[in-house]
C-alpha cells in the first residue's frame, strides 16, 4: 500500500469531569485525529494521545503535531509499505517521540487491516471476543465522594477499581476504601509521586491486598523500582518507566516489576505493544492495557490490543460515556456487565463519525506530495 494523503484534524474535546492525578489536572484534550488515505482511496484512522502538558511524559499535543507534520508524515508519504511493522523502521531516524509515532502508525494498522479484510484484533493475533473493563478514578475531594464514585462504577459492573494516590492522600484513603469494599479488586496508581525514601511508608499498603501499585517511583528509574519491589509485598506495575521493549527487558532482568501497563502511545505503537506483550508472556509478566483518556479512535485500538492472550488483567478501558458528552465514533464504546465486546468488523471496528469530528475540529491540515 502507498499512503498518498494524510489529513490532520486538530480536535478539541472537553472531558465531562476534570481528571486529577499526582502530576496535575486534565480537563481539555487536544487530539490529532489522523486520516491516512492510500492509492486506492481507502482510509485508516489514528489518534494522538499526548496530554496538553509534559507532565506524564515529555510529549504534548503540540510536540506530537510538530513531529508528525515536520518529520513523520514526510517520511511516510508515497512509500510502498507491505505491513505496518515497517512503519517503526521507517521512523527509526527520529528519536523517541513515541506518542507521535503511535498516532500515525495506528492509522496504518487500521488501513492495513481493512485492506486485508481483517478486524484489527485478528490482524494483531487477538483471541478474546470480549475484554474485562477496569476503571481509573482520579483523586477526589473527599472520601465520601470517592466512595460514591466506586459504588457507581461497581454497579456498572467494572471488574477492578484503580485509585490515584499521592503523598498525603494514600495509606489512609486506601485503608478506608478497603474497609468499605473488602473484596473489590483494588489497585493504586502513584504516577511517580514517591522516592525510595518512602519505602517504609509504601510498605504500609501491603496489608490491604492490592492487586498492585502502579509507578510509585521516578518515570525513568528502573533501578530503584527493583529495590522497592524487594522491600514490599505488593506487586509493582510499571507505567511511565516503560517506553520500549528494551525498557521491559531491563525491568525484567532487574526485577523492577511483576506487571506492566502497556499503553500503545507510550511505547511507540501497536507493533511495539504487541512485541512487549509477547516478551512478557514468555517471561511471566502479566500485562494490562492502560488508557490516556482517549476519544473513541484511541479506545478502539486499546480494545483490539486487549484481545491478545496475555492481557489477563482488566485495563483502564471505560466506555465513551465515562469521558465524553458525545464520542467521535459510531457506535460508542459501551461496557456491559463489566465487559466490552471486541468488534469483529474490519479495521478498528468502529466508524469515525465525520460530523462529530468536524464539529470539534479547530484546524485541519492536508498533506500530500
Ligand atoms: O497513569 O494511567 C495513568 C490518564 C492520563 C495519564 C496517565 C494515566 C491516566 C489514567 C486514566 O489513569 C486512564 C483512562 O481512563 O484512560
Ligand atoms: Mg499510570
Amino acid at each position: 500500500m502507498i499512503i498518498t494523503k494524510v489529513i490532520m484534524n486538530h480536535v478539541r474535546m472537553r472531558l465531562r469531569e476534570p481528571f486529577h492525578t499526582s502530576f496535575g489536572t486534565i480537563q481539555d484534550k487536544d487530539i490529532a485525529v489522523i486520516e491516512v488515505i492510500d492509492e486506492k482511496g481507502n482510509s485508516g484512522w489514528g489518534e494522538s494521545v499526548a496530554l496538553p502538558d509534559p507532565t506524564y511524559t515529555e510529549e504534548t499535543f503540540k510536540t506530537n503535531w510538530h513531529i508528525l507534520e515536520d518529520y513523520l508524515i514526510p517520511l511516510l508519504l508515497n512509500r510502498e509499505i507491505s505491513h505496518p511493522d515497517e512503519v517503526g523502521v521507517i521512523f527509526s531516524p527520529i528519536r523517541r517521540n513515541y506518542m507521535a509515532k503511535a498516532a500515525i502508525e495506528g492509522a496504518v494498522w487500521d488501513l492495513y487491516a481493512k485492506r486485508s479484510d481483517l478486524s484489527l484484533s485478528d490482524a494483531l493475533g487477538g483471541t478474546r471476543k470480549s475484554i474485562e473493563a477496569g476503571i481509573s478514578i482520579g483523586i477526589q475531594q473527599s472520601k465520601e465522594e470517592l466512595f460514591k464514585k466506586i459504588e457507581g462504577y461497581l454497579e456498572e459492573g467494572f471488574k477492578r477499581i484503580k485509585i490515584k494516590i499521592k503523598p498525603g492522600m494514600d495509606v489512609e484513603i486506601i485503608k478506608a476504601v478497603r474497609e468499605r469494599f473488602p473484596d473489590v479488586p483494588l489497585m493504586a496508581d502513584a504516577n511517580s509521586a514517591y522516592t525510595l525514601k518512602d519505602t517504609d511508608h509504601l510498605r504500609k499498603l501491603d496489608e490491604f491486598n492490592l492487586l498492585m501499585i502502579e509507578q510509585p517511583l521516578g518515570a525513568d528509574d528502573i533501578i530503584n523500582h527493583a529495590k522497592l519491589q524487594k522491600a514490599i509485598k505488593t506487586p509493582i506495575c510499571l507505567d511511565e518507566s516503560i517506553q520500549s521493549l528494551d525498557d521491559v527487558k531491563k525491568a525484567v532482568e532487574l526485577g523492577s516489576c511483576q506487571i506492566i501497563n502497556i499503553k500503545i502511545g507510550r511505547v511507540g505503537g501497536l507493533s511495539s505493544a504487541r512485541d512487549i506483550h509477547q516478551y512478557c508472556k514468555e517471561n511471566g509478566i502479566a500485562v494490562w492495557c492502560g488508557g490516556m483518556l482517549e476519544a473513541g479512535i484511541g479506545r478502539a485500538f486499546n480494545i483490539a490490543l486487549s484481545s491478545l492472550e496475555n492481557f489477563t488483567l482488566p485495563g483502564d478501558t471505560a466506555g465513551s460515556a465515562r469521558y465524553w458528552e458525545e464520542d467521535i465514533i459510531n457506535p460508542e464504546v459501551v461496557v456491559v456487565d463489566g465487559l466490552i465486546e471486541v468488534p469483529s468488523s474490519i479495521g478498528i471496528g468502529y466508524e469515525p463519525n465525520r460530523e462529530t469530528i468536524k464539529k470539534y475540529t479547530v484546524n485541519q491540515t492536508i498533506y500530500s506530495k
